[in-house]
Formats: structure tokens, C-alpha cells, sequence
């Protein structure tokens, strides 16, 4: 596992194919203040650069928290035109994060509140411990979501289950998450990581073209009527074509032999 580029904040690694940020302020329960999120910002850059990176994975320093919000001493200071900066710088980043033409992985290794719960939404999907809890207690402080929190998560969980997160500021834990959508799998702590490496090991070794072709066409279709989705799906598929990797897989089935797929973004 290779440390990249000294930041305070998070720490950036990379093995292989797979990449980590975690987020490392585990005094603060890893809030998010403003230097956390321009590191958070910078090393989404340094990834969007690097051909090599297939997978994602965000995960919190220490045993107790992903990332319990918003810093709040921050938060104290601001004034509507301040806030609304935050709220949109916040905006910004998130969106990168979700528009990585790569796979991301929430590892939610304890509280993820606030904007800790924004973050996990934004990423393509959620493994959590079984110590996780979840919530947006924004409503608690005077305020509302600021990171996507009334937007994306009655997307991802339904209207109504969301309202009922938002106007009661409550926590949920791991297992109501995940019989509500929020969550995929609820793993036993310790085992968390080795899970989630699992899954990203195997999504690291299909093709990078058709990985991102799968997250354009879900991400993009989500959010538009069917005939539109199925015209993104129907293009999408086509650019695939561009790639050697759908020469590859199409060749290893028919060879009865693994596909080693080496096609990159650039294809
Ligand atoms: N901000 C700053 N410090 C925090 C935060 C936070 N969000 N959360 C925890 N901490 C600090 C505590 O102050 C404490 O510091 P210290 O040891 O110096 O007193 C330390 O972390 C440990 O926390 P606790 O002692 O409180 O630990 P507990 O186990 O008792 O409680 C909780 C854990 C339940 C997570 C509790 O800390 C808590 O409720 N935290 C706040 C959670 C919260 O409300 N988060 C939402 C913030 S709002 C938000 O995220 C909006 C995002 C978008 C905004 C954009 C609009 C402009």
C-alpha cells in the first residue's frame, strides 16, 4: 500500500488499481471543515488523473466514525451568504466524487451523519459495519441538508422514508439502513475493510470502458424519463465498442480462457 502526498486531513493510498481516502480528523469523529474538504477536493483531482485507478473506496479514521458531518464550530460562524458558499463548495466536490468515471465504495465504519451521510449517497454504493448508524440530524442544528441530503437520499430510500429522516434528525442503524436500500451489506466490524476489498478487488480487474460506460448510463438514466435512459443505454453500449476490452471479453468467453482486460479511458 503506496501513502500518496502528505495531507492532513485524509489520508490518500493506493494499491494496485484500488485507491483509499480516509477521512482523518478521528478527534473531531472526522467532521468535515473546510481544509478537510479542499484535501478531500485535491486528491479527487490527483485520482481523476490516474489512469490507472479502477475503484474508489472512502472510509473514516479510528473505530467510531465515517464522517459525523459538517464541522460544526464552522458551521456557528457562517451568514446566509457564507453558508451558501459552503453548501455549494460542498456541491461541487460531491459532484466530482460522484462523476469519477470510476467505481466508489462507502466503507461506513461507524457514524455517518450529515454530510457523512451525503458523502456515502454520492458513492456509487455502501458497505457498512455493523456498528454504522446513519441520519441527518441537521434539523437538530436550525438547518437542513446542505450536501444532497434532500435530493439524493429520497432518490436512493423514497420519498417518505427520507422526509421522515430529514424532519426528525433520528440515527438508524446499520440494519435498518440496509432494509431500507440506504445500505448493500452490513459486515462485522473487524471484517469491514477485507469485504470491501473484496468487492473492489473484483470490480478492479473487469474493463475500465465498460465500468464507466455501466455507472454513465445507471447515473445518468436515474435521472431522466425511461425512453431518454434507454437512449443513454442504447449509446453507451455502442461506446463500448470503442474499447479492446469488449474484444477481449467477447474473444476469452469464446477461447474459454479469463479476459485480461487492458483497455483504458483513453481508448
Ligand atoms: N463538528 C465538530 N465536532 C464534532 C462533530 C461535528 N459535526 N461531531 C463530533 N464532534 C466532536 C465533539 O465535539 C467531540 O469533541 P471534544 O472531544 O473536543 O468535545 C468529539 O468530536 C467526540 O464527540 P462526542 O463526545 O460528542 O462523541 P459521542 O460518542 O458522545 O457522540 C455523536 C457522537 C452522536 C456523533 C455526536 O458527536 C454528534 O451528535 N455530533 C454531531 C453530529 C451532527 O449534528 N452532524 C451534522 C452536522 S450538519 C451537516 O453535516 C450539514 C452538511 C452540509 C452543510 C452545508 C450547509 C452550509
Amino acid at each position: 500500500m503506496e501513502v500518496l502526498m502528505a495531507y492532513e486531513n485524509i489520508i490518500y493510498q493506493t494499491d494496485d488499481k484500488i485507491a483509499t481516502i480516509t477521512f482523518n480528523r478521528p478527534k473531531a469523529l472526522n467532521a468535515l471543515n473546510a481544509d478537510l474538504l479542499d484535501e478531500f477536493s485535491q486528491a479527487l483531482d490527483e485520482i481523476a488523473g490516474d489512469e490507472n485507478i479502477g475503484v474508489l473506496v472512502l472510509t473514516g479514521a479510528g473505530d467510531k466514525s465515517f464522517v459525523a458531518g459538517a464541522d460544526i464550530n464552522e458551521l456557528a460562524t457562517y451568514t446566509a451568504l457564507t453558508a451558501k458558499n459552503f453548501s455549494r463548495n460542498g456541491h461541487n466536490i460531491i459532484a466530482k466524487l460522484q462523476e469519477l468515471p470510476i467505481a466508489v465504495i462507502a466503507a461506513v465504519n461507524g457514524f455517518a451523519l450529515g454530510g457523512g451521510t451525503e458523502i456515502a449517497i454520492a458513492s456509487d454504493f455502501i458497505y457498512a459495519s455493523e456498528n454504522a448508524k446513519f441520519g441527518q440530524p441537521e434539523i437538530n442544528l436550525g438547518l437542513i441538508p446542505g450536501f444532497g441530503g434532500t435530493q439524493r437520499l429520497p432518490r436512493l430510500i423514497g420519498m417518505n422514508m427520507a422526509k421522515e429522516l430529514v424532519f426528525t434528525g433520528k440515527m438508524i442503524s446499520a440494519a435498518e439502513a440496509e432494509k431500507i436500500g440506504l445500505v448493500n451489506k452490513v459486515i462485522p466490524h473487524d471484517q469491514l475493510m477485507e469485504e470491501v476489498m473484496k468487492t473492489a478487488k473484483e470490480i478492479a480487474s473487469k474493463g475500465k470502458t465498460s465500468l464507466r460506460a455501466a455507472k454513465q448510463a445507471i447515473n445518468y438514466g436515474m435521472n431522466t424519463d425511461l425512453a431518454t435512459g434507454i437512449h443513454i443505454e442504447i449509446e453507451e453500449f455502442g461506446l463500448c465498442y470503442a474499447s479492446s476490452d469488449s474484444k477481449e471479453g467477447t474473444s476469452a468467453f469464446l477461447e474459454k480462457r479469463k479476459a485480461e482486460f487492458k483497455g483504458t479511458l483513453k481508448d
